[in-house]
């Protein structure tokens, strides 16, 4: 044993703690086939500066996760590094002409600080920054692969466009319309950009969707719905004039004979040759050109069309049908053309009401139901009316007759089709992964195979244009086949190609010759995967593509990246505002406001701290920089420590569930450590030798019991979900248990039972509030680290319970406690009872009507 100061003083263990992790290299982990590991990932952050709490949360997830994992015996791997491209260091640069590289840097540097404050246990010799050339040149070599394969093709498409800027904004980048700095109306402009072919994947990234049993459903729902496989039958209706034929896409076969009109995509072929001689439809085509690339995806925009002057014949009835250009029908979706039936299908139906168009119901409700068609369109699948010899077919039936009946004339054939899109991974900035393509002077696109194709880093910013453009040094070099001059591609890559596959280069960051090496092999696939559900589509659909296309290389041998995803809830905090001069909102950090409360901490109201002024409450939102109501970590723990904000974080909900910010609950959490340290350090004060006594008494036996009850509860609710809340709520109770034992009658053995109580609860909480648990860890007499050691057993035999304590009741209230035999019958309780001195003042007298027994809990002696 070891004393302990009298006081916790967090900021001092945790330093002296952390010093003793590093120089032992805790953290540090290699390959060991004779080990189970255990792969943990938390995702890494954007190096923005400064950690908020959204960070904190995810990365004390990650931590606990790790540490518990360790505990069990596995041989768990943490990385940590820094996804370091993106827009706001351009931001940055332009704003406060420090170059984007610099201002990373110094990010990084400051944020890793931020981590180490928090003790997390990461590898940090494994640390990546994705700006580093060593990191991004095998991005480029893997992207240099897949042009030869096919898998990286470039075709023209379509970019918001700054004509004053002369530069392309990104969506964010585009305010109503407008270039968020020049101001000037956004064009719709189709430059040449790299494409990767993750519609070839587009099957497989769907169906083993089905193997992801460790993920959340509702993310593999946002993907499948993502990847939008649909079944469906391309038909061609033969144009009135002339022998060509308008191909659609329809999942709506059924619906064939309730067409009343066809729509195209406003730059379709068809529309554009029918606008040479059409002024009102070569208008519309240029104001669609205006459309934010954004909204042309969401078909939000107001349904807007016009008639082409063409038409088409229906396949079956040989109906004559018109030709219009419509807005919200995409050219890169099936076929750029849809067979519109306003009956079925709600956007037609909205599209004809304004442009006076047929509707003609061709289904009707299965179930007799009425529907009325001014209301809108009846979207759901029924049986068949109006349509010829197909009546009364249902809609499988139908689909199939009606497929049939038009490959039958060649004019229809059943296809599949997603939605997914191949992904477009240029842009045109200057902080990211130059692409690495050269075009040479006779008009050819090769990879460049002087690899990593370096970012220059010392450049200057003007925010006009990309700096690349104007370096003669970067752009200016040969063609390796000819010799002759040529110059290299100044697009960037997606920042989403580094955040691709950043998790199997940390299993061998400083593989040298190689993307990855058989290191991969040892710690893929990442077992638990913890971030936010923002990313549960696009990041998480990139990196599964990544990796099966690093499989297909032999990088990789498993099909997919993450086993197991946790996406954690958002971190609420109180709002406040009061209003301007103008009526306007000013909000204010919770921070700043004294907020008064009811006895049940429900908000009374709030003044500003600074001058008094009454402030209106906002409600309980998600942090926020618009809402200025983000709590800084870095002052929460320089007044806290990190252990109780880590125990605040993990206690106040469960990881997937939104959590809502409260001082009281951060002081509540600190007044808890203060309470263990306290009695820990009372404990080894006093305690002199320690040996286990022959026979437990039955007050110790029932302190074992909770001691082992507690295990047994702490590692159930982390083995099924982590269930960490409920975990730490648990060995709350054992603490007060403990508590309650040494202030009570001392008996000899208490100390080797009150050791064992300690023990036991500073290994379930080291994961969660490491720091304090080392300390404690030493004081209770050991040499070795806390986070190495192995979680606690149950003892079978702690578990079985001899006895049980009862409560007696006199009419309802609680009279005496009795320790009885855990077998104890009704007959022989009720006899301890009736004799019990307390019971017994409160029965003389009176006649016993009649006892009511809870088995093992509790007795009501009904008397009058
Ligand atoms: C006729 C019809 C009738 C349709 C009906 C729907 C309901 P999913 O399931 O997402 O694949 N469509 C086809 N190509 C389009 C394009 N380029 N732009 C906009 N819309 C397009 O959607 C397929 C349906 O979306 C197709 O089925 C087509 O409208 C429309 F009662 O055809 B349907």
């Amino acid at each position: 044993m070891s004393q302990l100061e009298p006081q916790y003083h967090p900021e001092k263990i945790e330093a002296e703690v952390q010093a003793r992790w590093e120089a032992h290299d805790v953290f540090k982990v290699t390959e060991d086939p004779s080990r189970e590991k255990f792969y943990c990932l938390s995702m890494f952050p954007y190096p923005s500066g400064r950690l908020h709490m959204g960070h904190v949360r995810n990365y004390t997830i990650g931590d606990v996760i790790s540490r518990y994992q360790r505990m069990l015996g596995k041989n768990v791997l943490q990385p940590i590094g820094w996804d370091a491209f993106g827009l706001p260091a351009e931001n940055a640069a332009i704003k406060h002409g420090v170059p984007p590289a610099k201002w990373t840097r110094q990010n990084i540097a400051d944020m890793k600080a931020q981590l180490k404050r928090l003790g997390f246990g990461y590898d940090w010799s494994r640390e990546i920054a994705t700006c580093d050339p060593e990191y991004y040149r095998w991005e480029q070599w893997l992207f240099t692969k897949m042009m030869e394969k096919g898998l990286a093709y470039k075709k023209n498409a379509v970019v918001n466009w700054d004509p004053v800027d002369q530069t392309v904004l990104a969506n964010e980048q585009v305010i109503d319309g407008k270039g968020w700095r020049s101001g000037a109306p956004v064009e719709r402009r189709e430059i040449p950009q790299w494409f990767l072919r993750i519609t070839e994947y587009a099957e497989e990234l769907l169906s083993d969707l089905d193997k992801l049993d460790g993920w959340p459903d509702s993310v593999k729902a946002m993907q499948r719905n993502w990847i939008g496989r649909s079944q469906g039958v391309n038909i061609q209706f033969p144009l009135a004039s002339g022998d060509e034929k308008l191909e659609v896409y329809t999942t709506r076969p059924d619906t064939l004979f309730g067409v009343s009109y066809l729509a195209i995509a406003p730059n379709h072929p068809v529309s554009l040759r029918a606008a040479e001689n059409n002024p009102v439809l070569r208008e519309f085509i240029d104001e669609c050109k205006h459309m934010k690339v954004a909204e042309a995806d969401m078909a939000t925009v107001e349904k807007k069309g016009v008639f082409t002057g063409d038409y088409a014949i229906h396949p079956l009835t040989g109906e004559q049908l018109p030709i219009w250009a419509a807005n919200f029908v995409l050219l890169d979706y099936g076929t750029g053309a849809v067979m519109s039936v306003p009956a079925h299908d709600q956007r037609d139906w909205e599209f004809a009401r304004k442009y006076d168009l047929p509707i003609r119901q061709v289904v009707r409700p299965a179930d007799g139901r009425k529907i009325d068609l001014n209301e809108g369109a009846f979207t759901e699948h029924g049986l068949l009316i109006n349509s010829q010899e197909f009546d009364g077919l249902d809609f499988e039936a139908a689909f199939a007759a009606i497929a049939s009946a038009l490959e039958g004339k060649g004019l229809g054939q059943r296809t599949t089709n997603y939605r997914l899109r191949d992904w477009g991974v240029s842009r045109q900035r200057y902080w990211g992964a130059p692409i690495p393509v050269i075009n040479t002077q006779d008009g050819r696109t090769i990879p460049a195979r002087d690899l990593p194709v370096r970012l220059p880093e010392d450049v200057t910013f003007d925010g006009v244009g990309s700096p690349l453009k104007k370096m003669p040094e970067f752009y200016e070099t040969t063609d390796p086949e000819t010799g002759q001059p040529a110059t290299r591609e100044t697009d960037t890559f997606d920042t989403f190609m580094e955040s691709s596959w950043y998790y199997a280069r940390f299993t061998c960051p400083d593989a040298k010759d190689t993307m990855l090496d058989e290191r991969a092999r040892y710690w893929l696939p990442v077992d638990q995967y913890i971030g936010g559900i923002e990313h549960a589509i696009l990041h998480l659909l990139y990196a599964r593509f990544y990796h099966k296309v690093m499989r297909d290389f032999g990088l990789v041998d498993c099909d997919e990246p993450f086993s197991n995803l946790l996406t954690q809830g958002m971190v609420l905090a109180e709002t406040w505002y009061s209003r301007g001069p103008k009526g306007e909102v000013i909000w204010h950090n919770p921070a700043d406001v004294e907020v008064t409360r009811d006895e049940k901490g429900r908000v009374l109201g709030g003044r500003l701290k600074s001058t008094g002024e009454p402030v209106q409450y906002g409600g309980m939102q998600k942090m926020s920089k618009s809402k200025n109501n983000g709590i800084d970590p870095q002052t929460m723990i320089e007044r806290y420590g990190a252990d109780t904000i880590r125990l605040f974080v993990m206690f106040a909900a469960p990881p997937e569930q939104t959590l809502e910010w409260s001082d009281e609950g951060v002081e509540g959490m600190h007044r808890f450590l203060r309470r263990l340290w306290k009695a820990v350090a009372d404990f080894v004060a006093k305690t002199g030798t320690i040996e286990k006594p022959e026979q437990f008494t039955s007050r110790q036996r029932a302190l074992r019991l909770k001691t082992h009850q507690t295990i047994a509860k702490v590692s159930e609710e982390l083995g099924h979900g982590y269930k960490f809340n409920t975990a730490i709520a648990a060995i709350m109770e054992l603490v007060n248990s403990v508590s309650a034992f040494q202030n009570d009658i001392e008996e000899s053995g208490d100390s080797w039972l009150l050791q064992e109580a300690y023990e036991t609860i500073v290994k379930l909480l080291s994961p969660i509030v490491p720091h304090i648990c080392e300390t404690l860890w030493k004081a209770l007499g050991h040499d070795d680290f806390v986070c190495t050691t192995e979680w606690p057993k149950v003892d079978p035999d702690a578990l079985i319970e001899t006895e049980k304590l009862i409560v007696v009741q006199v009419n309802g209230k609680v009279r005496a406690r009795l320790t009885v035999p855990a077998d104890a019958t009704e007959a022989m309780v009720k006899a301890r009872a009736l004799d019990d001195p307390q019971v017994k003042k409160f029965i003389e007298g009176k006649t016993l009507r009649k006892a009511i027994w809870v088995p093992g809990k509790l007795i009501n002696l009904v008397v009058n």
